[in-house]
């Protein structure tokens, strides 16, 4: 009990910092990245991580959070598929004394102090952006403007906020209508099969506008739209979001119109988190990246610096 630490303190000092993080699935290029970016960031920080893909099902992350509880890791993060019945789970984390992240995607939960902090990207204001670049590009037209959207996973934040940001923006331009929107869950084949349906509707009915919630449904909507002979970034304008390579690929080729950006590199901020947790600080209960929209002319200067 002097002024030195104990051998074993010591050695609890030394002992890497253990994160369980139960990742929603590997859906779509964002997420691969944002995966990668994660366990990179571990390695980098020294963190031990416990990683479970739960392949876009609610019911296997309980089951991984579950074994990490069982593990007795340091931290949970969590970037979950929908926003609701997460309480129960919180519960028991709670129970065992483990703080939680909430990483990408929100939940809904009554009682905020269920976890520590929400890092991610602002999914509402991505929704406006795309809606206000389709609103400037159609500035000229007033005539009745069809805009079909694709929508991600049902009831997961993105989704839901994409598709509230985009309405309110559009609310008060009356010629701007969402007449086709059904959900492709983030998926490539999910946007290709959707927009394939879409352009089976009489022609009267063909969107002048697509909206995809991400960008790997508007690759597949790209194909779909070329089997039935149009010109996508011509016939069908595009515009969607995340901004990876392939999508800025499309836009350099004019396929792709705008791109709004969401940031899945986000490993690096969610270590230091743990960090800053397991050294006793408080943090903000929001982290918000910063993001911006591309357009085709952008998408040429910037393609190279991708990093996803
Ligand atoms: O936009 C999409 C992914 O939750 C922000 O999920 C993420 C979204 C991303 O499948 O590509």
């Amino acid at each position: 009990t002097g002024l030195l630490p104990s051998a074993a303190e010591i050695a609890a000092d030394n002992k890497p910092i253990v994160l369980g993080f139960s990742q929603l699935g590997s859906e779509s290029t964002w997420r691969e990245a944002n995966t990668a970016s994660i366990r990179e960031a571990a390695g980098e920080a020294g963190i031990t991580l416990l990683l479970k893909n739960a392949e876009q099902d609610q019911q296997q992350q309980f089951e991984a959070i579950r074994s990490f509880i069982r593990s007795g890791v340091d931290v949970i993060a969590i970037a979950p598929v929908v926003q609701t019945g997460w309480e129960p789970i919180l519960l028991e984390i709670k129970q065992a004394g483990i703080p939680v992240i909430i990483l990408d995607r929100s939940v809904n939960v009554p009682d905020s102090s269920l976890y520590v902090t929400f890092i991610g990207s602002d999914f509402y204001e991505e929704g406006v952006k795309a809606a206000k670049y389709v609103r400037d590009k159609m500035r000229h037209h007033s005539e009745e403007i069809r805009i079909a959207e694709l929508q991600g996973t049902v009831g997961s934040t993105p989704s839901i906020d994409r598709g509230r940001g985009f309405r309110k923006l559009i609310a008060d331009q009356p010629n701007l209508r969402i007449t086709l929107s059904a959900p492709a869950d983030f998926t490539r084949s999910g946007g290709h099969e959707v927009m394939k349906t879409f352009l089976q509707q009489p022609k009267e009915q063909w969107p002048r506008v697509l909206y995809s919630h991400n960008d790997d449904m508007a690759i597949g909507a790209v194909e779909a739209i070329k089997e039935a002979g149009l010109v996508p970034g011509e016939d069908i304008i595009i515009v969607s979001v995340d901004g990876t390579r392939r999508a800025f690929e499309q836009m350099v080729a004019g396929s792709i119109n705008a791109v709004v950006e969401c940031n899945p590199l986000l490993g690096p901020l969610l270590m230091q988190a743990v960090k800053e947790i397991m050294a006793g600080r408080t943090l903000p209960k929001r982290m918000v990246t910063p993001e911006d929209i591309y357009t085709q002319e952008l998408a040429v200067i910037e393609i190279n610096n991708r990093k996803y």
